[in-house]
């Protein structure tokens, strides 16, 4: 039986790291126990003592938790911090200037290092020419940007003026950007020229101008422009200007705004299980908060010694918690990297672990399923054949894990020394929330084990009761913590909606996903969402996002989009499509079926595009009109149909539905 076999058949257990358990930050079982323990007596002592600790404070806060107006939380209200202080100028107090903050890898390989002194005086310069344009406290502040320092210095300068920000991931298109910079209600945009990613420059500005003339968003005064690549760009006179101009003349020294621990930092649009993204609200304390505890407990990470690299986009909340937050918030070093995992070839990760030596390495099961397929068709780009030997931790992020990804990438990427830490978080709970412990839990692949100290996870039935372990369930949040949103931007109805429904009770955070404990032990497995969400690549799609871009195609009729597992990306978007025309054969729907793929790009995003696209004369639909999606599930996934489909007006589009374009 092969190793992956075993594990697939045992639910085999790995120990706790020897590399990692003795020196490590929580050291064994007992004292993750511990840890527990502390926060079931005294929630909010707990959580008290690890915001006095983790945080320097302008003004301490004398209140920890105010849960009057429930489920609007709120975490150390009175309390008075600077992000962007807390970041980087306290490091450079304390007489770590000289130390690397970011080792930025650009997509040719090119590598610029960055310490916390150059971080403080690039910060203090751009926020000083945002507060010269009048950008201030409570504005909200829209980035557009690739995987850059500039990203990392254009959210930081932000935070540092108590200007809210918005990222908005470089793949979406001026149609989505234009949505998040009208529903935000921005007042400045940071884009760049161009971005290269792969060896390609793809455009970022002229995307941004479509965005900015397609209306709604006459408050956007200042547009500030990275150039990245020296592309040519169309200029508007009084509203563009480079970023490299206007912080030549600025000061080297910014005074912080001091805010409350509850103004809000950042603003990250989400998808949610209805056509329009949710601006999922968080707060600068509780963020700010977890984001470095995290960083100390579930990657173990010491900033005298460890090199951290989390390869997640800024446009994520992953990047925004694990790159431009946390690892600084701990005065860490970390490797940032513009480019992609393929280029020039597929060992590009590998080679920048051993370059940089990486000690803590976080990253996505795609990412980790399409290199194991590279690696197989090609040995040079096989992890075996690169120096890791620096590797001490290994984190996954954005979807569940199979085993044989995990088992593989402990074996070959540790090479059987690294624990491999599985976290299960979302955009809304800001930090990692369900993960093994480095040095502390055993581990079980494709399980995300245990929750954090202070996270109160559990899995409950439709009426919010919990059900026993060993039965499948929702996955909730008893008791509010710290870095959960806050609200859903100019939407708190929503939120209440959303995150506490009332068929639970009002007062359980819903997750969204599906979870299961073991009968022994308690861990966790996540069965995926419960709601019209995909995940592809990690990526959260929403499935009606999908279908109201589709149906506003002139060609469309009609769109059901259904998720199907897909080897690499985890899911992947099927689309079920009735033309307002007659349905298309042969050619012609291929010709379609790509016209409509180009739409939704153009629409949404290239990552939303549909692998298939099926064409049929209508949808099945029960008689009540309902689309039968649970029969679109089946079709997508290639499976015999066992519903009972009596009710169908015309069976014969079954046959129809199965032909993938
Ligand atoms: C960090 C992030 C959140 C959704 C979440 C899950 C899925 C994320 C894991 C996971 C199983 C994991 N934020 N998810 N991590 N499922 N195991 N370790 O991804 O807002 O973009 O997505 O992703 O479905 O609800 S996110």
């Amino acid at each position: 039986m092969s190793a992956i076999e075993s594990v697939l058949q045992e639910r085999r257990v790995f120990p706790p790291s020897e590399k990692t358990s003795a020196s490590a930050t929580i050291s064994g079982m007992d004292a993750y126990k511990a840890l527990s323990a502390e926060a079931e007596r005294d929630y909010e002592g707990f959580w008290g003592r690890l915001a006095r600790e983790t945080l320097a404070w302008k003004k301490p806060f004398t209140k920890v938790l105010d849960e009057s107006n429930a489920p609007f939380y709120k975490w150390f209200e009175d309390g008075e911090l600077n992000a962007s202080y807390n970041c980087i100028d306290r490091h450079v107090e304390a007489g770590h200037g000289a130390k690397n903050a970011i080792v930025f890898e650009a997509d040719d390989g090119a590598v610029t290092n960055v310490t916390y002194q150059d971080l403080l005086t690039r910060v203090c310069r751009f926020a000083n020419a945002l507060r010269k344009r009048g950008v201030k406290k409570g504005d909200r502040v829209v980035i557009y940007l690739p995987m850059s320092v500039e990203g990392v210095v254009a959210m930081q300068a932000c935070a540092r003026i108590g200007a809210t920000h918005s990222v908005v991931f470089g793949g979406f298109s001026s149609k989505s950007l234009n949505e998040r910079l009208v529903d935000v209600g921005a007042v400045a945009l940071i884009t760049a020229d161009e971005q290269m990613r792969g060896g390609k420059a793809l455009p970022l500005k002229s995307i941004a101008d479509e965005a900015l003339a397609a209306g709604g968003c006459e408050a956007v005064k200042d547009v500030i422009v990275y150039r990245r690549t020296g592309g040519k760009v169309a200029w508007t006179e009084g509203r563009d200007a480079w970023m490299h101009e206007i912080v030549e003349n600025e000061s080297d020294t910014c005074e912080p705004e001091w805010v409350s621990a509850e103004h809000p930092l950042f603003i990250l649009y989400t998808s949610g299980s209805t056509g329009k993204p949710k601006g999922v609200q968080h707060s600068t304390g509780g963020l700010l908060l977890w984001a470095a505890q995290t960083m100390k407990w579930t990657f173990d990470a010491k900033p005298a010694e460890d090199v951290f690299w989390c390869t997640a986009d800024i446009g994520w909340i992953t990047g925004h918690s694990y790159i431009t937050y946390g690892p600084t918030a701990i005065g860490a070093t970390q490797v940032m990297f513009e480019g992609v995992p393929t280029y020039p070839n597929a060992g590009r990760f590998w080679d920048m672990i051993a370059k940089h030596k990486v000690t803590i390495f976080y990253t996505a099961p795609t990412a980790i399923r399409s290199l194991i397929k590279a690696s197989e068709a090609d040995a040079k780009v096989h992890p075996k054949s690169y120096d890791l030997s620096s590797l001490r931790i290994l984190g996954t992020v954005g979807e569940p894990i199979n085993p044989e990804a995990w088992v593989w990438y402990y074996e070959n990427v540790g090479g059987a020394r690294c624990p491999v830490i599985d976290t299960w978080w979302q955009t809304e709970t800001g930090g990692h929330m369900i993960t093994p412990l480095p040095g502390a839990t055993p581990l079980v692949p494709g399980s995300c084990t245990l929750p954090l100290p202070g996270i109160m996870a559990t899995v409950v039935d439709e009426t919010g009761q919990e059900v026993p372990n060993g039965q499948g369930g929702i996955l909730v949040v008893k008791r509010p913590w710290p870095s959960m949103l806050r609200n859903v931007w100019g939407d708190p109805d929503r939120y209440k909606k959303s995150y506490f429904p009332e068929e639970l009770g009002g007062r359980l955070y819903l997750a969204g996903d599906g979870a299961v404990r073991d009968k022994e032990t308690g861990y966790f497995t996540i069965m995926g969402r419960i709601d019209d969400v995909l995940n592809v690549s990690g990526h959260r799609l929403g499935t009606m996002e999908i279908e109201s871009a589709l149906v506003a195609n002139p060609l469309v009729a009609e769109a059901a989009v259904v998720g199907r597992p897909d080897d690499t990306t985890g899911e992947a978007v099927v689309a079920f499509v009735v033309l307002k025309r007659s349905r298309p054969e042969g050619d012609e729907s291929t010709k379609i079926a790509n016209e409509l793929r180009a739409w939704v790009a153009k629409e949404i995003g290239p990552i939303a595009k549909p692998k298939d696209i099926r064409f049929g004369e209508n949808l099945p639909k029960t008689r009540s009109g309902k689309i039968m999606r649970r029969l679109l599930r089946s079709l997508a996934k290639g499976e015999e149909i066992t519903q009972d489909v009596s009710t169908l007006e015309n069976p014969a589009i079954l046959d129809q539905l199965g032909e993938a374009r």
